[in-house]
């Protein structure tokens, strides 16, 4: 009991006027570092991802090869490793920490996590600008780069592994000082599930950027390409479901924020999170579909079967999140047909936008997408084509950056403790950034589907031995991925305007409320409403609704799924020509 008291005497709280949580200020002080950092390379990101965008975009082609290549390396690491891991560092002190009333376990090591990942990154930046590491974001031996790149990644990595460890310490503390009752709180969970794929993915990591390291500094002769490519998506795989399993997290907690869902059914919600631990990372093998070396059964094996329970998990969550949504607009009084519930639901408030336009994103075209390019079959479309950025551009920055924009307006009052600026911007913002995320993958994907090749200065192969001739269509396609572009790169710059507004100049305030501009609709018949912004109540409430209007969402949605897959084989059908 002592050792506990002196313990508590160290870590200073205060009480949060909008949760009541209990902040403990060690936590809320990294949060805010790991935010910060993140929005900065995002920033860089940002500006990458307008110069390589107008180098696609066929008529403008912007930038020389050269710096085409290095671009597109430098845009990959700053958009999915920096900004994203940056951001889920700080969702786990959140996670692990704040919504449990529990104290930051080892702030010192926290701080040692962050330099490291500064470090790391920034020297990676330097590494790839100052043109030693023109590898693209794969670095796929034989591709050598700078021994330093590698250290970069290597550091940020192991930064990274801390602030997990620092995670799942806080866990076990706050259970054994008693800080909350029964099972964590369902996003905290969901933390938990990326955070246990995380330590799997970096010693994925590990064993492949130390061996490229020895490469490139000559002490390790030959580097398997073959080997380095699947250990380099054992980590670069999973990692995405890292992306998954916190923007689904974030999901529950938008929802829960901005129309008070309560989750249908937490065990269910909790089993299809486990299901991500347990088959994701088979889906690795969808990198390699074209690998020589790899046998037809060891591909198909790992691509489809328990690969699908993966696929399952995203379903189920894709179903409990508008339905609850649902349930509990319906439980409001918002009852008026299939779909009053959500022409009444706060579309002004800009974390149910975001949520909202996140999951149509991520799963309509970024689900439907990566089902087909990752089955055997039809990846010989699909493969090396601008549909596969097109398909992970619609998961990775329409789904979980968008997500993760979304929930910053809320971190930024609950956390920084600073007034929302600008909020009309943010109201509109996850328009904005998601009609362009739309327009860039589909963009993208419409010229793929025509064969031009991804990362590729010259998509015309002007000085090729053999022919490669792509349909003249093929530059509508890329001046909708360029408009899109521009579109997207303004949201993106007001979620940066933003943030950077509230954070510098905003009013120091104590949050009242969790919502920012439009408070969740009244529960019917509550008297005295004390938020003005919300919208009228409907008549009479259900008391026990079911999601029917979500039901018909979901058909819609396996019916185009169908429909884009079989579209595929009959594609493939017309591939080759044998005359
Ligand atoms: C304003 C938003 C964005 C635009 C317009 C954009 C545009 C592009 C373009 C044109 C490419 C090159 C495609 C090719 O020719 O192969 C690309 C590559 C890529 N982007 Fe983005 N992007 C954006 C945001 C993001 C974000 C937020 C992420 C991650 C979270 C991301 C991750 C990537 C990755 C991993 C690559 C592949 C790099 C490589 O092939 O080595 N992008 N992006
Ligand atoms: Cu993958």
């Amino acid at each position: 009991m002592a050792t506990r008291a002196l313990e508590w005497g160290r870590a200073q709280f205060r009480t949060c006027s909008a949760t009541g949580l209990q902040v403990d200020l060690a936590a809320e002080r990294l949060i805010k570092a790991n935010a910060v950092a993140a929005v900065l390379f995002l920033t860089l990101g940002g500006i990458l991802a307008l110069l390589i965008a107008l180098t696609r975009w066929q008529v403008i082609h912007l930038l020389p090869a050269d710096l085409f290549y290095r671009f597109v390396t430098a845009h990959g690491f700053n958009m999915l490793v920096a900004w994203i891991v940056f951001f889920e560092v700080a969702g786990l002190y959140l996670g692990g920490v704040v919504l449990l009333n529990a104290r930051q376990v080892a702030p010192r090591l926290g701080w040692l996590a962050w330099l490291l990942m500064v470090f790391g990154a920034v020297l990676v930046n330097v590494i790839v600008f100052l043109g030693k590491a023109d590898v693209m974001f794969t670095a796929y031996v034989p591709l050598k780069a700078d021994p330093l790149f590698y250290v970069g990644y290597i550091l940020f990595a192991v930064g990274a592994l801390i602030a997990v460890g620092i995670f799942f310490a806080s866990l076990v503390v706050a259970k054994l000082e008693g800080r909350y009752e029964g099972s964590v709180p369902l996003v905290t969970f969901g933390l938990a599930t990326a955070a246990t794929i995380a330590v799997y993915t970096l010693l994925s990591g590990a064993i492949t950027f130390v061996p490229a390291f020895f490469w490139s500094l000559g002490l390790l002769e030959n580097y398997d390409p073959g080997f380095y490519r699947n250990v380099f998506w054992g980590f670069g795989h999973p990692a995405q479901q890292i992306n998954l399993a916190a923007m689904v997290s974030i999901w529950y907690a938008l929802a829960a924020f901005t129309t008070g869902a309560q989750v249908l059914n937490e065990k269910v919600s909790r089993f299809a999170f486990i299901l991500y631990i347990l088959f994701i990372n088979l889906g690795a093998a969808h990198h390699l579909l074209t690998d020589p070396g790899y046998g037809f059964t060891w591909k198909v094996t790992n691509t489809s079967y328990a690969m699908y329970l993966a696929v399952l998990a995203s379903m189920i969550h894709a179903f409990t999140i508008p339905a609850s949504v649902e349930v509990s607009l319906r439980r409001r009084g918002f009852t008026r047909g299939l779909f009053g519930w959500l022409r009444s639901a706060p579309w002004r408030e800009p974390g149910f936008a975001a949520l909202a336009i996140s999951m149509l994103l991520f799963g309509w075209i970024g689900g439907v997408t990566g089902v087909v390019i990752g089955t055997e079959q039809l990846n010989m479309l699909a493969h090396n084509t601008l549909r596969v950025p097109g398909h992970f551009h619609a998961t990775v920055v329409g789904g979980t950056t968008l997500a993760f924009m979304g929930f910053t307006y809320y971190v930024i009052p609950l956390i920084f403790r600073r007034e929302l600026k600008l909020k009309r911007w943010a109201s509109l913002q996850p328009y904005v950034f998601g009609l362009g995320m739309l327009l860039v993958s589909v963009g993208m994907i419409a010229a793929g589907l025509q064969g031009v090749a991804r990362r590729h200065w010259d998509i015309t192969f002007a000085n090729a031995p053999f022919p490669a001739p792509i349909p003249g269509t093929v530059d509508l396609a890329l001046a909708v991925l360029g408009i899109g572009a521009l579109i997207s790169v303004v949201g993106g710059a007001m979620y940066i305007a933003v943030v950077l507004a509230s954070v510098l100049t905003g009013k120091r305030v104590e949050p009242k409320s969790v919502t920012l501009v439009q408070a969740p609709p009244e529960v019917a018949g509550s008297p005295g409403t004390e938020n003005p912004g919300a919208p009228a109540v409907g008549a009479g409430a259900e008391e026990h609704p079911e999601p029917r209007g979500t039901f018909v969402i979901v058909l819609v949605f396996l019916m185009f799924f169908a429909a884009y897959y079989l579209a595929n084989w009959w594609l493939l059908g017309r591939a080759w020509f044998i005359r």
